[in-house]
């Protein structure tokens, strides 16, 4: 009810409030990485529970072993992170160099990790560690110099009756999603934005109970109170002051208005007593350059243990990847989307009148082809040691010659200074197919698509909540609705060219073809497996014939169905492989 009279009352403050343009988002979009934590009672049991281990998203156990609320209630009694020390924890986010910090106020298990008066179930009153955490985390960042905000579940709460999700305690038709809005959800959401000083970000999650205007009245709530703290486009319908992607997603493309992609360092959000699959320093550097190239930012999760320790490899990889932000920092932070797509070496950033490149791989030869660049080169310059290198507008490419090894095999950057400006190249530059790498990846996102056929994402999943998403191109089922690829081969001679697609029993051995410059292919689809969202979306890699391309040119690649039928495949990939 409080809701709804809010709604009335406040549509005219939210009018203003829009037409005013709504919080700055600048430092947000400057920012270019954040660290992310999720830390609660789940982070005692490590993803175990009567001695059965489980594996994926740890935070999610209580509701994955159906633990009863008042026993799962029963962890704080024991919950005492004596590890925690909250100017180490600021330390650490600082020399990883990321400029945000989010963390879990309160996760969908219900536990407040601040003090709370709306709730008895919080750190403060209910463990023996009688202190809030949250205080000195926030006032540590602070004095670091960091951006702070808060994650909050804003509906899913398995410790109350009214709460969203807890159906294994509480009979779902019984719920009252109202109430538990009004008596603990705002009541706390009030809580962090007056008693933790200025907030950057409110980080709401996994929406439900709310209409789109009911929504509005608990975002004016928020500005309200804060009127400069941003909002997670996860508070529902589309609102929001930045976008997040799916967990784990890099889209595909360039995404203009301020956005983040999120990732964890390891499986799980959660602390995960057996999981040690955690992203190496160079595959940070690489995804943090890829999202800066697409325009957004990367909040990058770790997960601290129940006793406050954040695992040591976490901690260790932070801080390599902090040392690489400290050389090559001026390529991400402040950068904007770049002009061209991902190429065979790497990626591009922008900042005005410098291109920065991203060479993950060096091209046998040493020269690095930049394509569709329509400005004036004045000089490129290896930004490790300030060493000059050669570089020449060559018809539509510049090049840049390379020395011969790389001074870093994380991501090596090129800053390259130019007069005039480059035209946003992303979805018409054609893809480049070269002999100086052992093989090329063209990704489905980047293909035409005629007839029915349409590229779209598949979201399945690995561990529990380990969310993969593939874009693919799919609905082939005609000779008509093909996947087209634009490609640009510098060099003639001979290339294997292989499909990476996905095939359940209903599309096996179907016959598709592939039309090249004149040269055809043919092949008979194989069988991959069944999709379900909740397994693992498997692939397979058929290397389908050789062509052989005369001279250097673009060369349009076509596969279709050659009749009418099922599905043809989902196909994630095209891949070339010259042959020596
Ligand atoms: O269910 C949560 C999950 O536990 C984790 O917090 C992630 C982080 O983005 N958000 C939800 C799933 O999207």
């Amino acid at each position: 009810m409080k809701l709804l009279r809010l709604v009335a009352s406040m549509a005219l403050v939210l009018a203003a409030r829009t037409a005013a343009g709504g919080p700055d988002t600048q430092w947000f979009r400057d920012a270019k990485f954040g660290i992310f934590m999720h830390w609660g009672l789940y982070s005692q049991l490590g993803n175990e529970w009567n001695g059965k281990s489980y594996y994926g998203s740890g935070e999610w156990l209580m509701n994955r072993a159906k633990i009863p609320a008042d026993q799962y209630a029963r962890i704080a009694e024991a919950f005492n992170p004596t590890n925690f020390h909250a100017e180490e924890w600021a330390r650490l986010v600082k020399d990883s160099g990321a400029r945000y910090l989010v963390i879990t106020a309160k996760h969908h298990e219900g536990f407040a990790m601040f003090g709370s008066k709306a709730s008895p179930f919080n750190i403060v009153d209910a463990t023996p560690y009688h202190h809030d955490p949250m205080k000195d985390l926030a006032s540590a960042c602070r004095r670091d110099g960091l951006r702070f905000g808060f994650y909050y579940s804003q509906f899913l709460d398995w410790h109350e009756p009214n709460g969203g999700g807890n159906t294994w305690d509480f009979r779902k038709q019984a719920k009252n999603y109202q109430t538990y809005y009004a008596d603990k959800s705002i009541p706390q959401i009030k809580e962090l934005l007056s008693n933790y000083g200025p907030l950057d970000i409110i980080w709401f999650d996994m929406p439900g109970g709310l209409n789109r205007d009911e929504t509005l009245a608990f975002m004016e709530d928020v500005r309200r109170l804060q009127p400069g703290c941003l909002i997670s486009s996860r508070v529902g319908h589309d609102l929001g002051d930045f976008r997040d992607f799916g967990d784990s997603e890099l889209p595909p493309h360039t995404t203009d208005g301020p956005w983040e992609a999120l990732f964890t360092h390891n499986d799980s959000w959660g602390y995960a007593r057996n999981d040690l699959d955690f992203k190496t320093p160079r595959e940070i550097v690489r995804l943090l350059a890829s999202i800066a190239a697409r325009g957004g930012n990367l909040i990058l999760n770790v997960g601290p243990d129940g006793t406050g320790r954040i695992p040591e490899l976490s901690q260790r990889y932070l801080r390599d990847v902090g040392q690489w932000l400290r050389l090559y920092g001026d390529s991400i932070y402040g950068t904007t989307q770049s002009p061209m797509p991902d190429q065979p070496w790497g990626v591009a950033t922008l900042k005005t009148n410098r291109l920065y490149l991203h060479v993950f791989e060096r091209p046998r030869n040493g020269l690095l082809i930049v394509p569709q660049f329509e400005a004036a080169p004045l000089s490129a310059t290896l930004v490790a040691n300030g060493q000059k290198l050669p570089a020449a507008r060559n018809g539509e490419d510049l090049t840049v010659t390379l020395p011969p090894e790389l001074p870093d095999n994380r991501d090596t950057v090129v800053a390259v200074d130019f007069k005039g400006s480059l035209p946003d190249a992303w979805n018409t530059a054609p893809e480049i197919i070269s002999r100086q790498f052992d093989s090329i990846m063209v990704d489905a996102a980047k293909a035409r698509v005629t007839g029915r056929a349409t590229i779209s994402s598949i979201t399945s999943s690995r561990y529990f909540g380990n969310w993969k998403h593939d874009v693919c191109a799919q609905n082939m089922r005609a000779p008509g609705d093909h996947a087209e690829f634009s490609c640009r081969f510098l060099e003639p001679g001979d290339y294997r060219i292989a499909l990476e697609y996905a095939c359940p029993s209903a599309d096996k051995a179907r016959e598709g073809g592939i039309e090249i410059g004149g040269q055809s292919l043919a092949f008979e689809t194989l069988l991959t497996g069944e999709a379900t969202a909740h397994d693992p979306l498997l692939f397979v890699r058929h290397n389908i014939g050789i062509v052989t391309v005369h001279a250097p040119e673009t060369i349009s690649v076509s596969i279709h169905p050659k009749n009418d039928g099922a599905e043809l495949f989902r196909l994630r990939r095209l891949i070339f492989e010259p042959c020596n």
